[in-house]
Protein backbone atom coordinates (compact mmCIF):
# COMPACT_ATOMS: atom_id res chain seq x y z
CA UNK A 1 0.00 0.00 0.00
CA UNK A 2 0.98 3.30 -0.60
CA UNK A 3 1.12 5.66 2.34
CA UNK A 4 3.18 9.28 2.70
CA UNK A 5 4.95 10.12 6.32
CA UNK A 6 5.56 14.16 7.17
CA UNK A 7 8.41 14.81 8.70
CA UNK A 8 9.73 17.87 10.66
CA UNK A 9 13.03 19.01 12.68
CA UNK A 10 12.97 22.53 14.53
CA UNK A 11 16.23 21.14 16.84
CA UNK A 12 19.79 20.19 16.22
CA UNK A 13 21.25 19.18 12.96
CA UNK A 14 17.67 19.46 11.28
CA UNK A 15 19.47 18.15 7.49
CA UNK A 16 21.08 15.07 9.52
CA UNK A 17 18.31 14.23 11.22
CA UNK A 18 16.16 14.04 8.68
CA UNK A 19 18.84 12.31 6.52
CA UNK A 20 19.02 9.43 9.13
CA UNK A 21 15.42 8.89 9.57
CA UNK A 22 14.89 8.77 6.08
CA UNK A 23 17.91 6.36 5.25
CA UNK A 24 16.20 3.88 8.10
CA UNK A 25 12.78 3.42 6.39
CA UNK A 26 12.90 0.16 4.63
CA UNK A 27 10.21 0.64 2.48
CA UNK A 28 11.20 4.25 1.28
CA UNK A 29 10.15 4.84 -2.85
CA UNK A 30 10.09 8.27 -3.04
CA UNK A 31 11.41 11.79 -1.16
CA UNK A 32 10.25 15.28 -1.59
CA UNK A 33 12.59 18.28 -1.49
CA UNK A 34 13.33 20.00 1.60
CA UNK A 35 11.39 22.76 2.63
CA UNK A 36 12.43 25.40 5.59
CA UNK A 37 9.27 26.90 7.24
CA UNK A 38 8.37 29.31 9.70
CA UNK A 39 7.05 27.92 13.20
CA UNK A 40 3.69 27.15 13.26
CA UNK A 41 1.88 27.50 17.12
CA UNK A 42 3.27 28.12 20.30
CA UNK A 43 5.69 31.10 20.19
CA UNK A 44 9.81 30.71 21.33
CA UNK A 45 10.42 27.99 18.75
CA UNK A 46 12.98 27.75 15.73
CA UNK A 47 12.28 27.31 11.94
CA UNK A 48 11.64 24.07 11.03
CA UNK A 49 12.71 21.89 8.03
CA UNK A 50 9.82 19.72 6.42
CA UNK A 51 9.36 17.44 4.15
CA UNK A 52 7.66 14.25 3.20
CA UNK A 53 8.46 10.66 1.73
CA UNK A 54 6.21 7.77 0.31
CA UNK A 55 6.29 4.34 1.11
CA UNK A 56 5.23 1.05 -0.15
CA UNK A 57 4.18 -0.68 2.66
CA UNK A 58 2.68 -4.01 3.93
CA UNK A 59 2.05 -2.39 7.78
CA UNK A 60 -0.78 -1.81 9.08
CA UNK A 61 -1.99 1.76 10.39
CA UNK A 62 -0.95 0.53 13.76
CA UNK A 63 2.29 -1.20 12.87
CA UNK A 64 3.60 2.24 10.81
CA UNK A 65 2.18 4.91 13.51
CA UNK A 66 4.95 2.09 15.60
CA UNK A 67 7.48 3.04 12.93
CA UNK A 68 6.86 6.83 13.14
CA UNK A 69 7.46 6.50 17.04
CA UNK A 70 10.94 4.76 16.62
CA UNK A 71 12.07 7.06 14.22
CA UNK A 72 11.27 9.48 16.77
CA UNK A 73 13.06 7.83 19.56
CA UNK A 74 15.90 7.40 17.45
CA UNK A 75 16.25 11.35 17.03
CA UNK A 76 15.84 12.09 20.56
CA UNK A 77 19.66 9.68 20.82
CA UNK A 78 21.14 12.53 19.57
CA UNK A 79 19.48 15.28 20.93
CA UNK A 80 21.18 17.99 22.17
CA UNK A 81 19.20 20.02 24.28
CA UNK A 82 17.29 18.65 27.36
CA UNK A 83 13.55 20.16 27.95
CA UNK A 84 14.02 21.87 24.35
CA UNK A 85 11.13 21.28 21.03
CA UNK A 86 11.48 17.69 19.70
CA UNK A 87 14.01 16.68 17.37
CA UNK A 88 12.20 14.88 14.98
CA UNK A 89 8.32 14.42 14.36
CA UNK A 90 7.17 11.67 12.30
CA UNK A 91 3.24 11.82 11.60
CA UNK A 92 1.48 9.30 8.99
CA UNK A 93 -0.36 12.28 6.23
CA UNK A 94 -2.70 9.48 4.23
CA UNK A 95 -2.34 5.74 3.50
CA UNK A 96 -3.89 4.15 0.48
CA UNK A 97 -7.54 3.19 1.16
CA UNK A 98 -7.54 3.76 5.17
CA UNK A 99 -9.91 6.13 6.80
CA UNK A 100 -9.75 6.37 10.56
CA UNK A 101 -10.50 8.56 13.71
CA UNK A 102 -9.54 6.94 17.07
CA UNK A 103 -8.19 8.49 20.28
CA UNK A 104 -4.40 7.72 19.11
CA UNK A 105 -4.80 7.60 15.47
CA UNK A 106 -6.89 9.44 12.54
CA UNK A 107 -5.77 9.17 9.22
CA UNK A 108 -5.53 10.93 6.64
CA UNK A 109 -3.96 13.07 9.42
CA UNK A 110 -6.60 15.71 11.06
CA UNK A 111 -4.50 18.49 10.23
CA UNK A 112 -2.81 18.30 7.29
CA UNK A 113 -5.58 19.45 5.05
CA UNK A 114 -4.67 22.79 6.42
CA UNK A 115 -0.76 22.94 7.07
CA UNK A 116 1.38 24.00 4.26
CA UNK A 117 4.60 22.71 5.48
CA UNK A 118 2.54 19.55 4.83
CA UNK A 119 0.47 20.20 1.73
CA UNK A 120 3.82 21.84 -0.51
CA UNK A 121 6.29 18.94 -0.12
CA UNK A 122 3.68 16.32 -0.53
CA UNK A 123 2.69 18.18 -4.05
CA UNK A 124 6.34 17.08 -5.03
CA UNK A 125 5.32 13.66 -5.06
CA UNK A 126 1.59 13.58 -5.49
CA UNK A 127 0.21 16.95 -6.93
CA UNK A 128 -3.86 15.58 -7.15
CA UNK A 129 -3.26 14.00 -3.64
CA UNK A 130 -2.39 17.26 -2.19
CA UNK A 131 -4.85 19.24 -3.81
CA UNK A 132 -7.71 16.67 -2.54
CA UNK A 133 -6.38 17.31 0.76
CA UNK A 134 -5.93 20.68 0.82
CA UNK A 135 -8.61 23.22 2.40
CA UNK A 136 -8.13 27.11 3.46
CA UNK A 137 -4.32 26.89 4.87
CA UNK A 138 -3.44 28.28 8.60
CA UNK A 139 0.59 28.84 7.97
CA UNK A 140 3.50 30.74 5.97
CA UNK A 141 4.19 29.36 2.90
CA UNK A 142 7.30 27.38 2.99
CA UNK A 143 10.62 27.96 1.22
CA UNK A 144 11.62 25.50 -1.25
CA UNK A 145 15.86 24.42 -0.19
CA UNK A 146 16.00 21.76 -2.47
CA UNK A 147 17.29 17.82 -2.60
CA UNK A 148 17.73 16.80 1.28
N1 LIG B 1 -1.72 10.63 16.16
C1 LIG B 1 -2.99 10.70 15.71
N2 LIG B 1 -3.04 10.68 14.38
C2 LIG B 1 -1.76 10.56 13.94
C3 LIG B 1 -1.17 10.47 12.65
N3 LIG B 1 -1.90 10.50 11.52
N4 LIG B 1 0.19 10.35 12.58
C4 LIG B 1 -1.34 10.61 17.57
C5 LIG B 1 0.93 10.32 13.71
N5 LIG B 1 0.43 10.42 14.97
C6 LIG B 1 -0.90 10.54 15.07
O1 LIG B 1 1.71 13.12 18.45
C7 LIG B 1 0.84 12.75 19.46
C8 LIG B 1 0.03 11.55 19.06
O2 LIG B 1 -0.79 11.84 17.96
C9 LIG B 1 0.80 10.35 18.54
O3 LIG B 1 1.43 9.62 19.55
C10 LIG B 1 -0.31 9.54 17.90
O4 LIG B 1 -0.90 8.67 18.83
P1 LIG B 1 3.12 13.69 18.79
O5 LIG B 1 3.87 13.81 17.51
O6 LIG B 1 3.70 12.90 19.88
O7 LIG B 1 2.76 15.11 19.43
P2 LIG B 1 2.76 16.50 18.76
O8 LIG B 1 3.75 16.60 17.66
O9 LIG B 1 2.78 17.51 19.84
O10 LIG B 1 1.33 16.49 18.16
P3 LIG B 1 1.04 16.73 16.71
O11 LIG B 1 -0.46 16.78 16.61
O12 LIG B 1 1.76 15.85 15.77
O13 LIG B 1 1.64 18.16 16.63
P4 LIG B 1 1.45 19.06 15.50
O14 LIG B 1 0.15 19.79 15.66
O15 LIG B 1 1.67 18.32 14.24
O16 LIG B 1 2.59 20.08 15.78
N6 LIG B 1 5.50 24.16 12.40
C11 LIG B 1 6.14 23.92 11.26
N7 LIG B 1 6.47 24.94 10.44
N8 LIG B 1 6.49 22.65 10.91
C12 LIG B 1 6.18 21.57 11.71
O17 LIG B 1 6.53 20.43 11.34
N9 LIG B 1 5.10 20.81 13.74
C13 LIG B 1 4.42 21.00 14.84
C14 LIG B 1 3.94 19.85 15.60
C15 LIG B 1 4.11 22.36 15.28
N10 LIG B 1 4.50 23.41 14.35
C16 LIG B 1 5.15 23.13 13.23
C17 LIG B 1 5.48 21.80 12.91
MG1 LIG C 1 3.44 14.21 15.53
Amino acid sequence: MRAFLALGSNLGDRRALLREAVASIPELVAVSAVYETPPFGPPGQGPYLNMVVELDTDRDPRELLALCHQLEADAERVRIERWGPRTLDVDIVWMEGVEMVTDDLTIPHARAHERQFVLVPLADLDAELADSLRTETVDEPPVRLGAL
